[in-house]
C-alpha cells in the first residue's frame, strides 16, 4: 500500500515537473516581427516584394494545417520592415533565430498617459494665463503633425480651417471613411485620418464594438484633447462651464493635423501603433506626437518597444517623435519612452489652480482643490462626519476612513458631508465619489497629499481635497464638538498662482532604467489642468451641470497633456526654421528651457523641495527663446548607431537597422553612451577613485556667424568640472566646435550630483544640464 502511494506520488511529481519544464504555450497570440530597415530606394516595389517574402517566411514556420494563420495582421514596409501575426511561443522563438529578423515579441498593450486613476483633471489651454507663451503666426503653416491616439472628433471648433491655406502638396495621406465619419469631415486643418480595424488584439479577439473599431472618430476624448493642444485653431471664449475661460488654441494653431486612431479606452496594441508610425512617415508628417507608453514596471528592451523601434526609423527619415514620460511618479526609475531619439516630456502645473472652499461650523475656512459644480452656499451648513466613525457593521476602521466601497453605513451618511482620507491609491477619487454619491451624501472632503496638485473633476458633486495639515485641523474640529457641520462652496479659478511651474506629482521620474547614461526625461511642459477640445459628454446624469449646454472643452491632466505642448512648440520652431533637423529643434527647446518659477526661484516639486533634473528634465520649455538658441547640439544618425553599439546590440541587428554599412567601434561599452552628442549629460557611474571622466560634445552655431561663447559651470561642492576649451570662437569658416568636459568626483558627495554648463555670448544662453552619479 505504502509502496503504491509512493509510486503515485512519484508519478505526480514527475507530471508536475513536465508541466513546469515542458511545452511552451501552444495557443497562438499576436507577435511583432521586426526586421530592421526597409530598402530605401525601392519602397513602391519593395512593399509588394516584402509582403510576399514575409508571408513566405511565415508559412515556413506555421504548420500547413493551420494555414488560416498564414496572414499578416499588419505589414510594415515604408520606414522599416516587419509584420505582426498570430504565433505560438515556439513558432515565435523559431522565427527569432531567422536571418533578417531583429526581434520578435508579443504584441504589448500600451497605456494612454492621462492620470493614473483615470481621474480626468482640470484645466487650461487658454494659454493666456498658462505661463506658456502664446505665439502668433500670421502665415498659415505647412507643418504636419501626426497624432497617434484614440482618434479625433472632427466637429470640434478647434479643428476648423478658416484662414488656413491649401493642403501642402507633399501630403500623401488619406482621410479614411468609416462609421459616422466621412471624407468631408477632413479639411485644410484636419488633413488626414486613419483607423485600424484590428486595434486591440491582445487575446486574439476583438473587444470593441464595430462603431468604435471602424472609424477614425474618437470615442474616448484623449486623441481630440491632445490634437487640439498641439495644433488646435483659435477658439474664442472657450471654457469648461465657465472655468479656464479665454481663447483656446494649440501650440501651433496653423499647423495641420493627421489623426491615426491606434488606441481605444483600454489602451493600444503595440503592433497597431507601429503600423500607425509607418503610415505617418509614409504620409509625410513632420512631427509625430504619442501620449502613450508601456508600463514603467515591465520596461522591455528598446528593440521590443514598438515606440522606440518606430521612432528610431522616423528620426532617421527626419521625422521628429515627441512622447509623454508617463504618470508613474513620484518614484525614481519610472520614466518611459527613454530612447535618445525620442523627445521625452514630463508634466508641470501651470499658474492656474481651481479651489473649492470648505467652510466649517466654527467659521474656519480651508481652500481645497477640485473642480465641482456644487450648488451649495455659505448660508446653509450640513452635518459633517468622518468615514471612520460611520463604518458599516464588521467593516474595519482602516477601510471606512478611506471610504472603501461597502465600508460605510449608508444610514449614517445620507444628508452628510463625509471626510475621507486618501491612504490607498487603488481606491481612486472617482470611486470614493461614486460610493458617497450612491449613499446620498451631500459632499466629500478628501484628506491627502497624493494628487492634491491635480484637481479632481467631480461633476455636480461637491468635492474638495486638502493636504494633511489642513485635514488634521478638520478632524480636530470634528473631535471637538458633538455637532460638527460644514459646507463646500463652488469652485473658483485662481490665476497667477505661485509658485509655478511645479513638477506634477504624477509625472514619471528619471533616471532611465534602460540607459542611465542618457538624462531623462528631457523637458517639462504644462500637464495639469489643461483645457482643450473634448468629445461631447455622455448622457449620464451629473456629467453636465443643470441648465448648461454640454461643454466642447474639458480640463485634463497627465503627461499626455504635456507631450502635445512640446509637439506644438516644435511645430512652431519648424515653421520658422524649416531646415532644422529633429535633433536641432530638440536641442533648441532643451538649451533654452527655464529652471526657474514665477517667484524667480528654482522650480520645486509638490512637497516644496527644489526639483532635480530627474524630475524636470532640463526645465520647462520656452518656445519663444528656442527660436534663437545660438548654438545647437546635432545628434546625427551615426550617434544613434553608436548608441546601439555601446548598448550592446549585435552587429548583425545594427546592420539591419541602419541604412549605411556601419561598423561598431571596437571598444564599445555602456559608459561611452554619455559621449553621444546629446543636449544634456548623464553619467551613470563616476568612480571616486578614478581619474577624471572626460565627455565630448560638439556644438553648431545657428546664430550670427561671428560669435564668441564663454563657459560658466555650476556644480555642487566637491564635484570638479572643467571645460576645455572654455571659449568658443565661431566665424564664417568655423560653424562647428567640439569641447571636452571633465568630471572629477574624489571629494563629491555620493549619489547623483546635478549641475549645469552654460555657454554665453552676451545674447544667447546655451544651458546644458548634467547629472553625475558618484560612487
Ligand atoms: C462666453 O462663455 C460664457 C460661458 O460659457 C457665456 O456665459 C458668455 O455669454 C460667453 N460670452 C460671449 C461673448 O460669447
Ligand atoms: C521632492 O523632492 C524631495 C527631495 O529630493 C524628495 O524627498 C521628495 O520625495 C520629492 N517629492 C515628490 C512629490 O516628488
Ligand atoms: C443641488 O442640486 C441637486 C441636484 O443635483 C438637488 O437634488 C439639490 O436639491 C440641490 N441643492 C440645493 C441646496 O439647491
Ligand atoms: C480624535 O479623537 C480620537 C479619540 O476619540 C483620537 O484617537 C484622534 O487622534 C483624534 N483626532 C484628532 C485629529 O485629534
Ligand atoms: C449645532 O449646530 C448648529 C449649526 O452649526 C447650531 O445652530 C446649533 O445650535 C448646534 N447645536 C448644539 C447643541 O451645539
Ligand atoms: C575607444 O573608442 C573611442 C571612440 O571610438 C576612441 O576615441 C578611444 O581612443 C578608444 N579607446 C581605446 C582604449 O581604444
Ligand atoms: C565676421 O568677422 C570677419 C573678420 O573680423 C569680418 O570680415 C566679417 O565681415 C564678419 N562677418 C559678419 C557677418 O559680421
Ligand atoms: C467648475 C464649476 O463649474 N463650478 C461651478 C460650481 O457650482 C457653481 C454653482 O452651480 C457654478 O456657478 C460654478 O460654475
Amino acid at each position: 500500500m505504502e509502496c503504491l502511494m509512493q509510486f503515485l506520488l512519484l508519478i505526480f511529481i514527475a507530471s508536475l515537473l513536465i508541466c513546469i519544464t515542458a511545452t511552451p504555450n501552444p495557443i497562438p497570440k499576436p507577435y511583432v516581427i521586426y526586421m530592421g530597415n526597409s530598402e530605401p530606394n525601392r519602397i513602391q516595389i519593395h512593399s509588394q516584394i516584402s509582403e510576399s517574402s514575409h508571408l513566405e517566411l511565415l508559412s515556413s514556420i506555421v504548420p500547413r494545417r493551420e494555414s488560416e494563420r498564414i496572414e499578416l495582421i499588419h505589414h510594415y514596409s515604408h520606414a522599416f520592415s516587419g509584420f505582426s501575426a498570430m504565433l505560438t511561443e515556439s513558432e515565435a522563438s523559431a522565427l527569432s533565430g531567422h536571418n533578417g529578423v531583429v526581434s520578435v515579441f508579443p504584441d504589448p498593450i500600451l497605456q494612454l498617459h492621462t492620470t493614473r486613476s483615470w481621474d480626468f483633471l482640470e484645466s487650461d489651454l487658454g494659454m493666456k494665463h498658462s505661463g506658456t507663451p502664446t505665439y502668433q503666426q500670421h502665415l498659415s503653416s505647412d507643418i504636419i503633425i501626426g497624432v497617434i491616439d484614440t482618434g479625433i472628433w472632427p466637429e470640434s471648433p478647434s479643428f476648423r480651417d478658416e484662414g488656413i491655406g491649401q493642403i501642402p502638396s507633399r501630403w500623401k495621406g488619406v482621410c479614411m471613411e468609416g462609421h459616422g465619419f466621412k471624407k468631408s469631415n477632413c479639411n485644410r486643418k484636419l488633413i488626414g485620418a486613419r483607423y485600424y480595424n484590428n486595434q486591440f488584439t491582445s487575446s486574439g479577439k476583438q473587444t470593441l464594438t464595430k462603431e468604435v473599431r471602424s472609424s477614425p472618430r474618437d470615442s474616448v476624448g484623449h486623441g481630440t484633447h491632445t490634437a487640439s493642444t498641439a495644433a488646435g485653431a483659435h477658439v474664442k471664449n472657450a471654457s469648461y462651464y465657465g472655468l479656464a475661460q479665454g481663447i483656446a488654441r494649440g501650440g501651433s494653431p496653423s499647423a495641420r493635423i493627421a489623426a491615426y486612431k491606434a488606441c481605444s479606452e483600454g489602451g493600444c496594441s503595440g503592433a497597431t501603433l507601429l503600423k500607425a508610425i509607418d503610415d505617418a512617415i509614409k504620409d509625410g508628417v513632420d512631427i509625430i506626437s504619442i501620449s502613450i507608453g508601456l508600463s514603467s514596471i515591465f520596461q522591455p528592451d528598446f528593440l521590443e518597444d514598438p515606440i522606440a523601434i518606430g521612432a528610431f526609423h522616423a528620426e532617421q527619415m527626419g521625422v521628429m517623435v515627441v512622447c509623454s514620460a508617463g504618470n508613474d511618479g513620484p518614484d525614481p526609475y519610472t520614466v518611459v519612452n527613454t530612447a535618445p531619439w525620442i523627445f521625452t516630456v514630463a508634466a508641470s502645473n501651470i499658474d492656474r489652480n481651481f479651489l473649492s472652499a470648505i467652510v466649517l461650523g466654527n467659521g474656519k475656512t480651508f481652500q481645497g482643490t477640485s473642480i465641482n459644480f456644487s450648488n451649495l452656499t455659505r448660508s446653509k451648513m450640513y452635518p459633517l462626519v468622518f468615514g471612520e466613525k460611520v463604518a458599516a457593521k464588521f467593516a474595519p476602521a482602516s477601510e471606512a476612513r478611506n471610504c472603501y466601497p461597502g465600508s460605510l453605513d449608508y444610514n449614517k451618511i445620507a444628508g452628510h458631508i463625509v471626510v475621507c482620507v486618501n491612504e490607498d491609491p487603488t481606491i481612486s477619487r472617482k470611486i470614493k465619489k461614486m460610493v458617497l454619491k450612491d449613499a446620498r451624501a451631500i459632499g466629500i472632503i478628501l484628506i491627502g497629499e497624493d494628487n492634491k496638485d491635480v484637481p479632481f473633476d467631480a461633476d455636480v458633486f461637491p468635492f474638495s481635497q486638502v493636504g494633511n495639515l489642513e485635514g488634521h485641523q478638520i478632524l480636530e474640529y470634528i473631535n471637538s464638538t458633538k455637532n460638527s457641520s460644514a459646507t463646500i462652496l463652488p469652485t473658483k479659478e485662481v490665476n497667477g498662482y505661485r509658485p509655478s511651474p511645479i513638477v506634477a506629482s504624477f509625472s514619471s521620474r528619471g533616471p532611465s532604467g534602460l540607459a542611465e547614461n542618457i538624462l531623462k526625461p528631457d523637458v517639462m511642459a504644462p500637464g495639469t489642468g489643461i483645457l482643450a477640445a473634448m468629445i461631447p459628454p455622455s448622457d449620464e446624469p451629473g456629467s453636465v451641470p443643470i441648465g448648461k449646454k454640454p461643454s466642447l472643452f474639458a480640463i485634463k491632466s497627465g503627461t499626455s497633456m504635456a507631450c502635445p505642448h512640446v509637439t506644438g512648440a516644435a511645430a512652431f520652431i519648424k515653421s520658422i526654421h524649416g531646415r532644422w533637423s529633429p535633433s536641432m529643434i530638440k536641442s533648441a527647446l532643451m538649451t533654452t528651457a527655464t529652471t526657474y518659477n514665477n517667484l524667480r526661484k528654482p522650480v520645486t516639486n509638490t512637497t516644496n523641495y527644489f526639483a532635480n533634473p530627474h524630475e524636470t528634465g532640463v526645465g520647462e520649455i520656452n518656445p519663444l527663446r528656442a527660436l534663437n538658441p545660438g548654438l545647437v547640439f546635432e545628434t546625427v544618425a551615426e550617434d544613434y548607431i553608436r548608441f546601439l553599439c555601446y548598448y550592446g546590440y549585435s552587429k548583425k541587428n545594427i546592420r539591419s537597422m541602419s541604412k549605411a554599412n556601419t561598423n561598431c567601434p571596437r571598444n564599445s561599452s555602456e559608459d561611452l553612451i554619455s559621449n553621444i552628442n546629446y543636449p544634456s549629460i548623464s553619467i551613470k557611474t563616476l568612480n571616486r577613485q578614478q581619474k577624471a571622466k572626460v565627455i565630448t560634445r560638439t556644438v553648431t552655431n545657428v546664430g550670427p556667424l561671428n560669435a564668441t561663447y564663454i563657459a560658466t559651470v555650476h556644480s555642487p561642492e566637491g564635484l570638479v568640472v572643467k571645460v576645455t576649451p572654455n571659449k568658443l570662437v565661431f566665424s564664417e569658416g568655423v560653424q562647428r566646435i567640439s569641447y571636452k568636459v571633465s568630471f572629477y568626483g574624489k571629494e563629491a558627495h555620493g549619489g547623483y550630483n546635478f549641475g549645469s554648463l552654460t555657454w554665453l555670448d552676451g545674447r544667447h544662453y546655451v544651458h546644458t544640464v548634467f547629472a553625475v552619479n558618484v560612487e
